[in-house]
């Protein structure tokens, strides 16, 4: 069983991460949807990282592979190791708050935990590779399972459910089940309902709507929604109007009971997160 609505997440090196918390993205890629090619060089990463600390980041989540809805490109292992290896060592060294790794295979996600990184972000939910429930439970590492339907190449083609809320948590709960029967301990658990994978606007909304339900199953939920297509089309194209929108996105999540939203503007996440955390009555940090 997980751990009721814990508070914060104890990851295997001791230290907490308290909730609501910010997890900053760090894209090592050069094709990402919204920072692609900026942060490839590792100097200009850790730069970027330490800013992101320092704007109250409390994670900060380093991925070498685009997953964006179109024309995203699956990389071969070695060229993702050879993204984000060299960036992770350099964090390791230099970073206070912990490091998850967004990454669906086992071979990335192992070489990072050896570099430092505390979490696996795995965009399919142990799904994509078949080692990495075991490296995951071996490592005794937290893990993140997100919804995705096809890959990151297709699955916009994959958009279309009865119920987008119902099938979503009825996903996560299995994959949540099937973490634990491959070692992963529940408290180690993370669920996030992958706003803009296989999901329109319309689904985006619905499972916002919904995440009190997942928040019930009783995992740390988190979303990520930052920069993300609905928020153009819903809050403007503007820069400054997808920074408000998601930051919007982000206090809505977790007044709705979200321990943690994915965030490229650590700076408007975190005080949008405080702001609804007090709103919901649980802190007044
Ligand atoms: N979204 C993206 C990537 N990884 N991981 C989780 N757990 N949840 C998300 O919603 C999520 C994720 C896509 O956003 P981004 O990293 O900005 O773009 P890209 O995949 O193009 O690098």
């Amino acid at each position: 069983m997980p751990v009721r609505n814990a508070r914060s997440l104890k990851l295997r090196d001791g230290r907490l991460i308290k909730f609501p918390a910010v997890m900053g993205v760090l894209n090592v890629t050069p094709d990402s949807f919204s920072d692609g090619g900026r942060y490839l060089d590792p100097a200009r990463a850790l730069e970027h990282a330490l800013e992101m600390e320092a704007e109250g980041a409390d994670v900060i989540d380093v991925g070498g592979e685009s997953t964006r809805p179109i024309g995203a490109r699956s990389v071969a292992g070695e060229v993702e190791l050879g993204r984000v290896v060299p960036v992770l060592r350099k964090l390791g060294a230099k970073l206070r708050v912990p490091i998850s790794i967004d990454t669906r295979k086992a071979m990335v996600a192992r070489a990072a935990l050896d570099a430092g990184a505390a979490i696996i972000n795995d965009i399919s939910a142990l799904g994509a590779d078949p080692a990495m429930a075991a490296l995951a439970a071996d490592a005794r590492c937290a893990v993140v399972l997100m919804h995705m339907r096809g890959g990151p190449e297709d699955h916009i083609q994959h958009a279309r459910y009865r119920n987008v809320a119902l099938e979503v948590l009825r996903y996560l709960r299995a994959r949540a089940r099937y973490a634990i029967r491959a070692g992963i301990a529940p408290s180690r658990i993370i669920l996030d309902p992958g706003l803009g994978f296989a999901k329109n606007t319309a689904h985006n909304l619905s499972l916002l709507r919904a995440l009190p339900r997942l928040c019930a199953l009783g995992y740390p939920v988190l979303v990520g929604a930052s920069r993300k297509t609905f928020i153009r089309r819903l809050a403007g194209s503007s820069p400054q109007s997808i920074a408000f929108g998601s930051a919007a996105v982000d206090a809505l999540a977790v007044a709705s009971g979200a321990a943690m939203v994915r965030v490229h503007d650590v700076t408007a996440a975190r005080a949008a997160i405080q702001m609804a955390d007090a709103y919901a009555g649980r802190s007044m940090r």
